[in-house]
């Protein structure tokens, strides 16, 4: 495998698990604001995102390469708004499919055929990824500050698997 691919395979591991403590430190403020629906959608996500990091991991093993892991930063563990939380989110998803491209992009340019097939997975959960913080965000806008629509969307977010 190209060297430069296989860099950026290997940090992509670290930012997915990267990905994942953040979004356990969004379930922690959750959970400590009585948000238990929510809590519980990100610890779905945190989930999602050592799911995505391993599936890097056994790539990078399966191609030969040795996974180097980097260091993960200490999360953010407080916000302003539930707002903020999920507008943190969709920014983070947006760095995310942004490093995932430049993977995608320096695998074409060397014909790695393997790599940007195994890449497409991502691409389209990206899509889905983005779209579902961006959901939640229209429907806060709709709740606008009622705190009877806000009980009813954590029922709503702790209904995911
Ligand atoms: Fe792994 O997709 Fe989010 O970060």
């Amino acid at each position: 495998m190209d060297n430069k691919v296989a860099q950026l395979i290997n940090e992509q591991v670290t930012k997915e698990l990267d990905s994942a403590y953040i979004y356990l430190a969004m379930s922690a403020y959750f959970e400590n604001k009585g948000l238990s629906g929510m809590a519980g959608w990100m610890k779905v996500q945190y989930g999602e995102e050592v799911g995505h990091g391993m599936k890097m991991f056994e790539y990078l093993n399966v191609r030969g390469i040795k996974v180097n892991l980097g260091a993960i930063s200490k999360p953010v563990s407080d916000f302003g708004s539930v707002r903020e939380v999920f507008e943190k989110s969709l920014a983070h998803e947006k760095s995310i499919t942004a490093s995932l491209n430049k993977i995608y992009e320096a695998a074409l340019q060397v014909n790695d055929h393997a790599t940007v097939a195994f890449l497409q997975w991502f691409v389209s959960e990206q899509l889905e990824e983005e779209k579902n913080v961006t959901d939640i965000l229209v429907k806060l806008d709709q709740i606008n500050d009622s705190s009877m629509g806000l009980i009813f969307l954590d029922k709503e977010l702790g209904g995911r698997k």
